[in-house]
């Protein structure tokens, strides 16, 4: 069967109007009965000339436009598609006039009327796809006749549409769930935005809050005189007496210093007046001179007489030596001592938790540690020479705040970008997210993956080899005839999904992926082409491409 698709012109008329278009000449269509009424002359419908009505379908072209032959091939020559020549008689003299009439109109009763273009007429083929009825061939030409088929044609069509109809339909109604979905999920990630900047909120509070109880508690911790080491009165006492020694050390080194310079101003001293004593005139009268030199002599003689003192300076220096296992007093054992106190056992709570639960309290028990211990219930109870706890507490709470505070702000980040980000008309492909289709082309399964990446999955072994990653969603024009299963683009504006910088192409450019979709009641990938080296077309169906349909091929009557 032929098909010369660009004058198939499908008739918008309704039955009705074909049964009042009885009488008429022979191919006329029901939008130019108006022109073919039942007179003696007739006016060409596209030309100034009157000619006797007995001239319609008289196999002679006689209008400049073919208009008084609907129903032969006598004009067909005027077709659009007929090459330019000289019409005889024609009014304008110009070469390039055509035919006003579309074709010859076939009523195909039962069916769906339709125009066959004039040449078809009578050229001893029947024409069923455009005219089922067979009426074209009405002169039975070579002794063709075409039987009327409209019946089973008109049948096995409408089956045909009401299962499009119906596929359609359900396509729609996917559509809608997806929107559906998709709206579902927005409102989700809208919902965490809410809740994550709340939180935010509240935790830059609570940050200035710890921020602010954390100096406070350095602060007050470097001034305080005495720290509390152990726990109790016992503990209180260890920390005094180790400090009260280090003071006692200190001070005895401090008057062995000053010992020592006295002795050195004493000797000194000693040396003047020795020397006073041995150089001094006695045969001049100076009775203070005389004086001083008894006196002197009265301190050397009790002097050499004074007993030594029992302390030598080793005894000090060993007493001065600084506490530890081997001298003075080893305090650390006093202080091992309360490692397994009942106060460690509260500092310690944590390692106690199953692991989940212990990043969850961490925070709580460290402000519950801080109000213990300021409120005398739980002794601060710091390693020796280490960080007071209630600091260490105060810090890891504050810590655990800002890390908290960071993590939400990178998620509240994370999010407002998803929201931003175009999921196509109305969110959709937000339902589709995380979803893959896949196809096993030539040696390769070809997988896209909604709003993700394409792949290419070596059949042999060779591995995945990644086709692009989402970067948008583009409209662009699709011309196509319409497929017999439906699984086509056709005709008109779809949407393009462009995945970019997949993997590096031998000597040339990343792969990249045009993903162009088309209406279909379920997801499925249908075509995979490399029309240049690395740069794929995938052509695929889903119902989230569904408002987009245009029904390729329709025509308005406009066009007609
Ligand atoms: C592989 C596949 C092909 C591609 C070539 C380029 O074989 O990814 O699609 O054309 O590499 O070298």
């Amino acid at each position: 069967m032929r098909r010369i698709d660009a004058l198939v012109l499908l008739s918008a008329f309704s039955h009705s109007k074909l049964a009042a278009a009885k009488g008429l000449p022979r191919g006329v269509g029901p939008e130019f009965a108006r022109f073919y009424e039942t007179k003696p002359t007739f006016t060409c419908i596209g030309a100034q000339v009157t000619i006797s009505s007995s001239q319609i379908n008289d196999n002679s072209c006689d209008c400049p436009d073919g208009s008084d032959e609907p129903g032969t091939a006598a004009c067909a020559y005027l077709d659009r598609l007929s090459p330019e020549q000289p019409l005889p008689r024609s009014v304008t003299g110009t070469t390039n006039t055509t035919n006003t009439l579309p074709g010859f109109w076939c009523n195909n009763k039962g069916h769906i009327g339709s125009y066959v273009p004039f040449m078809y007429v009578n050229d001893g083929v029947c024409d069923y796809d455009l005219c089922c009825d067979g009426s074209e061939e009405f002169a039975h030409v070579g002794g063709v006749k075409c039987e009327n088929r409209c019946a089973a044609i008109g049948k096995e069509w409408r089956r045909v549409e009401e299962e499009k109809r119906q596929s359609k339909e359900r396509s729609t109604a996917r559509r809608s769930a997806l929107v559906k979905e998709a709206g579902d999920l927005r409102a989700v990630v809208e919902g965490r935005i809410t809740t994550l900047k709340k939180e935010i909120q509240q935790l830059e509070e609570r940050k200035g809050e710890l921020q602010k109880k954390y100096e406070e508690v350095e602060r007050s911790e470097r001034g305080k005189v005495v720290q509390t080491e152990g726990q109790g009165k016992l503990g209180i006492l260890l920390g005094l007496a180790k400090k009260r020694v280090a003071e006692l050390r200190s001070t005895l080194d401090k008057v062995m210093d000053q010992r020592d310079d006295l002795q050195d101003k004493v000797d000194q001293l000693e040396e003047i007046l020795k020397a006073l004593k041995e150089e001094y005139n006695p045969n001049f009268n100076d009775e203070g001179v005389k004086a001083a030199v008894k006196s002197y002599e009265d301190y050397a003689a009790s002097a050499d007489s004074d007993k030594k003192s029992d302390i030598t300076d080793a005894d000090i220096l060993d007493v001065m030596k600084e506490d530890g296992e081997t001298s003075g007093i080893n305090w650390a054992e006093f202080e091992e001592d309360d490692a397994s106190s009942d106060t460690d056992i509260v500092y310690n709570l944590e390692a106690y938790l199953p692991g989940f639960l212990r990043d969850y309290l961490h925070d709580k028990l460290n402000l519950l540690r801080i109000w213990m211990i300021e409120n005398g219930i739980l002794a601060d109870n710091p390693k020796s020479g280490g960080e007071s706890r209630l600091v260490v507490a105060a810090r890891e709470a504050l810590d655990s705040v800002k890390n908290d505070l960071t993590s939400k702000t990178s998620s509240l980040e994370e999010q407002e970008k998803d929201l931003a980000k175009d999921y196509g008309p109305e969110g959709i492909f937000r339902a589709l997210k995380g979803k893959c289709v896949s196809s096993d082309i030539g040696e390769y399964e070809y997988e896209l993956c909604w709003m993700d990446r394409t792949m290419q999955k070596s059949k042999k072994g060779h591995g995945n080899t990644s086709m692009g990653t989402f970067d948008r969603i583009d409209k662009e024009l699709a011309d196509e005839e319409e497929r017999a299963d439906g699984k086509g683009l056709g005709k008109g504006y779809r949407m393009v999904m462009k995945f970019e910088n997949g993997q590096g192409c031998w000597n040339g450019p990343n792969r990249r992926t045009d993903v162009w979709l088309a209406c279909a009641e379920k997801d499925e990938l249908w075509r995979v082409s490399e029309s240049e080296k690395c740069v794929y077309r995938m052509e695929v169906g889903t119902p989230a491409a569904c408002d987009e349909v245009q029904d390729p091929g329709a025509k308005s009557k406009d066009e007609l």
